[in-house]
């Protein structure tokens, strides 16, 4: 269904569980639009930042966004939910990591905290990124068992976020978004919620198509981040420049190859396919080995980096780039984090640094400027492709400096 709903808007109270990443511009934005917005989190830090207008992640414009909200009163942060017409639910589904199974307890847990408050005609949403049948057994289980039966006195739909970390503001409004509702009335009411605020298309499913189709985007992409890894271990190995083969390859009219970098990082698509393995384990072979190769890329680019600073003789190593993608500064789930503990075992005679202009403290790791960087290391390492880096004049390091450019920012063309 387009997002051609004719609704007369009316502000809602709404309760969104969980202000990481995505609760917090998402419950930002509501506020934007004239709801009435409870934002709940477990951290009292967290809650007291965002009440005194401010906020605990970066993100372009958030910052403005939560200020004007908390001022205007219509964005507040609790540690417990209240009442409200909708609920949305955006806390974090991790997975075990010694198993790959998915870890879905803070969404149980986020269900079960509202059930106390959930009343006939409100609607439930799930949005965070959950394993097949989640919407329905787990927050609908636990909303059941408070007495709530869903599709019958009060609305349950799984409509999973699409938006890029960098961009958020910007796709919450204008990506499409896929709803699955337990019922086609449910997919319906959350519809209507969601036309108060996106712009893109709205798309109607039931609950475990939307969970599924979710995973199945960060899968692709993994799948295809897998093959450009591939690509850039096999040009290692013969000689080649995986950049420039990968820019030819790319003038095919059907061919669309990725990057390859030190490995993917982040909390999504290193982590959905894993949901796909655990639902279907014995038709996941090929998910599993994208993983893997994504995996094994740290080790493998800590591998070169040390074959190039014995090969060069370097005394200190300086890594740029320790967020798990370019222009953030979250090194959670960070390529780069494992890249830098092999180089220290790999190199336990040399100097290593790391160097991020968006992060100002790691724990074990020595930071240094990106001028110190540039004045005093020998070898350089280029992780992530953050603004500095992506625009720095690279041909003025001195003739006893060597760079090795893992995401081709030295490419042009
Ligand atoms: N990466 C590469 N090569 C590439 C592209 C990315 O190595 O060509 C690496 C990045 O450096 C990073 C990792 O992959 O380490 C993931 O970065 P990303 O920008 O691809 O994605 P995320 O994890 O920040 O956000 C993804 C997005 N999913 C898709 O693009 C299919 C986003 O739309 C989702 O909302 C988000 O996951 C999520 O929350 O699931």
């Amino acid at each position: 269904m387009a997002n051609n709903l004719k609704t007369t808007f009316a502000p809602r109270n709404v309760c969104v569980v969980g202000l990481g990443y995505i609760g917090l511009p998402t419950a930002a934005i509501l506020a934007s639009r004239g709801h009435h917005v409870t934002g709940v989190d477990a951290n009292s830090a967290v809650v007291d930042t965002i009440n005194a207008g401010g906020v605990h992640i970066v993100e372009p414009d958030l910052d403005l966004l939560v200020k004007t909200g908390v001022q205007s009163g219509r964005l507040k942060a609790s540690m417990t939910p209240v009442a409200s017409d909708v609920f949305i639910l955006c806390v974090p589904t991790p997975f075990h990591p010694e198993s790959n199974q998915p870890n879905i307890d803070y969404v149980r847990a986020a269900a079960e905290s509202i059930a106390p408050h959930v009343r006939p005609g409100n609607l439930v949403i799930l949005e965070s990124t959950s394993p097949p049948g989640t919407t329905l057994d787990v927050v609908g289980g636990a909303l059941q068992a408070a007495g709530h039966k869903a599709g019958q006195d009060y609305h349950l739909a799984h409509c999973p976020e699409r938006v890029l970390p960098g961009a958020i503001l910007r796709e919450c409004v204008e990506n499409d978004r896929v709803i699955g509702g337990a019922t086609p009335a449910c997919s319906a009411a959350a519809a209507e919620f969601y036309a108060t605020f996106v712009n893109g298309d709205i798309v109607l499913t039931d609950c475990k198509t939307a969970e599924t189709v979710k995973l199945v985007e960060n899968a692709s992409r993994d799948a295809q981040i897998a093959f450009a890894n591939e690509l850039s271990l096999i040009c290692d190995r013969l000689n080649l420049d995986v950049w420039e083969v990968i820019r030819l390859a790319n003038r095919h009219p059907r061919v669309n190859i990725l990057q390859p970098g030190p490995g993917v990082g982040g909390h999504c698509i290193a982590v959905d396919p894993w949901f796909l393995v655990a639902a279907a384990p014995d038709a996941t072979a090929f998910m599993r080995a994208t993983r893997e190769r994504n995996n094994a890329m740290p080790a493998e680019t800590a591998t070169r980096i040390a074959r190039a600073a014995h090969q060069t003789g370097a005394k200190t190593v300086a890594l740029l780039g320790m967020a798990y993608k370019n222009d953030i500064d979250d090194f959670r789930e960070s390529p780069s984090v494992a890249v830098h503990k092999h180089v220290l075992e790999q190199l336990p005679d040399v100097k290593v640094w790391a160097c991020d202009p968006y992060v100002h403290a790691m724990p074990g790791v020595e930071l240094k400027s990106f001028e110190e960087c540039l004045a005093h290391a020998d070898l350089l390492a280029l992780l992530v492709a953050h603004r500095p880096f992506r625009f720095y004049d690279w041909s003025q390091l001195r003739p006893d400096q060597t760079l090795i450019d893992f995401k081709g920012v030295l490419q042009t063309g």
